[in-house]
């Protein structure tokens, strides 16, 4: 059959001119930042593969839209803009801005956990996991065993195993669960997606037991693309009208706002309870501003409305996982482990088969990040043993089965030929590979430990 190539619903009005930098550069660079990508200036990268998180292009809509901000301090219409579109797209009836998607998270954890309380969520992620704890939680993973494996082919990852919810029930009984935490498209399992089936199963025992079901949506938009791809009944149904009938499913989302909506900073709590919504305005004038901003400039919010309107178009998302998977087919193809299928926001690499030369005490996806950045300035992010930290009653190190390297791709900011680069650097890179050398902490940091630890070479 003939093939039809997608291309970017879009044409390019403005650049941004990068630096290029020599390998001795590089290889400074990398030693000045504790062979931690984190801590690179950014002018010292070429490709930016760190994050998707608040690093996407604007459209010239919301560049005219920073020019409506009403900076007033209460009540700026920015906000109602906002909030009257979270509700159009994602039904939620009340929001509460914040400064990104973690101040949402420290609002609704402090809100709904009590100590001694067990959070179940489809796999962790690295701030919300810290917020459960900090407020006296303890998370406990129920997603299903696919998830944890790189090799498995599932089509929905992110999907929730009953049978591990069921068993934390018995043990623990259902007054000690606050909420279930369901994350679209699963960050640490790769960009996975949960299917409409489950998360309706989900809904329903959340129904049985009494327990709210709270939705981590930061990246909603690419889950319901693979829904309309992959899910029987859904190929005839639009991204926004997926996106909707998940939000809808569920009481209550944190969200960063940074990722699929497309602005530079900015995040929300929203909520359709009443009372939890009366709460959240409590404490939102304690750790972010008034409930009108909560952290965001009225300019920022008004560029969020626009940005989420653009990010259920179906052309848009078809780009956007396109481009993903063009990165992902070119790799695979040269016989790169990597995790499949390919996820909504980053193709990640399986550091453990690609360095299996260093055991995993000692960091090989930190390893194999530095390592790309000094072959061609391109900049990863280690998503494995360091991001999950130390169990926090024993003080051990979590052994994730994951341990993989995360090529991010920010929004409508990259070009094929970007994408062409990263592959063949990536080559390289596994071509060298028993040069690489195992790492170990010099600076550790207590919580968080990836943004700012600092590391040096084993032998
Ligand atoms: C990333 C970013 C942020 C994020 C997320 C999910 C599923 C909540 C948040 C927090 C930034 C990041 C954060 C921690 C470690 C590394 C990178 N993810 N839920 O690059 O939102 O950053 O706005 O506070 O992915 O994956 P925010």
């Amino acid at each position: 059959m003939e093939k039809r190539s997608w291309a970017e619903p879009y044409k390019i009005k403005m650049v941004e001119l990068l630096k290029m930098t020599t390998e001795a550069e590089r290889k400074h660079a990398i030693a000045e930042a504790g062979i931690n990508t984190f801590l690179l200036k950014s002018e010292d990268v070429y490709i930016d593969l760190l994050t998707d998180s608040g690093a996407g292009a604007m459209s010239d809509q919301q560049w005219a839209g920073i020019m409506l901000g009403d900076e007033s301090y209460a009540g700026s219409r920015n906000f109602y803009h906002m909030r009257d579109t979270i509700e159009e797209h994602y039904s939620y009836k009340h929001t509460v801005p914040t400064h990104q998607g973690r101040g949402a998270e420290n609002i609704l954890s402090q809100i709904l956990i009590k100590n001694g309380d067990y959070v179940p969520g489809n796999m962790y992620f690295t701030t919300t996991r810290l917020h459960q704890e900090l407020a006296g939680g303890t998370f406990v993973d129920i997603i299903i065993d696919e998830a944890h494996d790189a090799n498995s082919t599932h089509a929905f990852k992110g999907n929730v195993d009953f049978d591990k919810l069921n068993e934390l029930v018995d043990r623990v009984g259902a007054e000690k669960i606050p909420y279930v935490c369901i994350a679209t498209c699963v960050n640490m399992a790769g960009g996975q997606p949960i299917s409409l089936q489950n998360l309706r199963e989900l809904r329903h025992w959340c129904d049985e037991h009494g327990i709210l079901l709270v939705h981590d949506m930061t990246r909603v938009a690419e889950n319901a693309f693979f829904i309309q791809q992959r899910e029987p009944g859904y190929s005839d149904k639009s991204v926004k009208e997926i996106v909707h009938e998940i939000c809808a499913l569920t009481d209550a989302a944190t969200m960063s706002a940074k990722k699929d909506a497309m602005v530079n900073i900015g995040g929300f709590l929203a909520v359709n309870d009443d009372e939890l919504y009366a709460k959240a305005c409590e404490l939102v004038v304690v750790y972010e501003g008034l409930h009108t901003y909560g952290g965001m400039a009225g300019r920022d919010m008004e560029a969020l409305a626009i940005g989420i309107r653009e990010s259920v178009q179906d052309d848009h998302m078809r780009a956007r996982i396109g481009q993903i998977a063009y990165l992902g087919e070119r790799l695979e193809a040269e016989g790169v482990p990597l995790v499949k299928p390919f996820g909504g926001h980053a193709i990640f690499l399986d550091a453990k088969a690609i360095l299996p030369h260093i055991p995993q005490e000692q960091y090989p996806a930190q390893a194999l990040a530095a390592a790309l950045y000094v072959e061609s300035g391109i900049r990863a992010m280690e998503r494995g043993v360091v991001s999950a930290g130390r169990n926090k009653e024993t003080g051990e190190n979590h052994m994730p089965r994951l341990e993989l390297v995360r090529l991010t791709i920010p929004r409508r900011v990259y070009t094929q030929a970007h994408m062409d680069v990263t592959a063949e650097s990536v080559v390289r890179v596994m071509q060298d590979a028993p040069k690489v050398k195992g790492l170990r902490f010099t600076y550790e940091p207590e919580v968080l430990r990836f943004f700012q630890g600092r590391f040096e070479e084993v032998g």
